[in-house]
């Protein structure tokens, strides 16, 4: 699964102070068992359309991505608590860290969340 989502970085290994806050948007893969997140916005539109074509899957190896997080350990879920912004899932990471996504919507979110957790 391919995708645009605004990503924000809300506990690393448990801590939430000195992390950057703020939300960014991101280009994200989902691939097996790893998101590749790139911060590229116009090289990741050009793909877009590549990236979500699965006869296409040669071309994964080949990219270069800012940050990769595994989610075989992981739990994605929604996040009722957080309601400042609609569609946002949380990721749990087994060593304690945490991030907020943004999908643009309901089916979105849930299909990232389903995809993640099963991956
Ligand atoms: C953060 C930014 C985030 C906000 C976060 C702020 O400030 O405003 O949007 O999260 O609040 O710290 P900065 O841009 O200066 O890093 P929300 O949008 O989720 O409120 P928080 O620290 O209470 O999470």
């Amino acid at each position: 699964k391919a995708g645009k989502l605004s990503r924000k970085v809300d506990l690393l290994e448990g801590k939430k102070s000195g992390v950057i806050r703020s939300w960014s948007q991101y280009g994200m893969i989902l691939s097996g068992s790893q998101i590749m997140m790139f911060k590229d916005d116009d090289w990741f539109n050009s793909k877009i359309s590549d990236l979500k074509d699965p006869s296409k899957s040669t071309i994964l190896p080949t990219l270069k991505p800012d940050m990769i997080l595994m989610t075989s350990d992981s739990v994605a879920l929604h996040d009722k608590s957080y309601t400042k912004y609609k569609h946002v899932f949380r990721l749990v990471c087994p060593k304690g860290n945490q991030y907020l996504f943004q999908a643009e919507n309901e089916v979105e979110m849930n299909d990232w969340i389903t995809k993640i957790n099963y991956a």
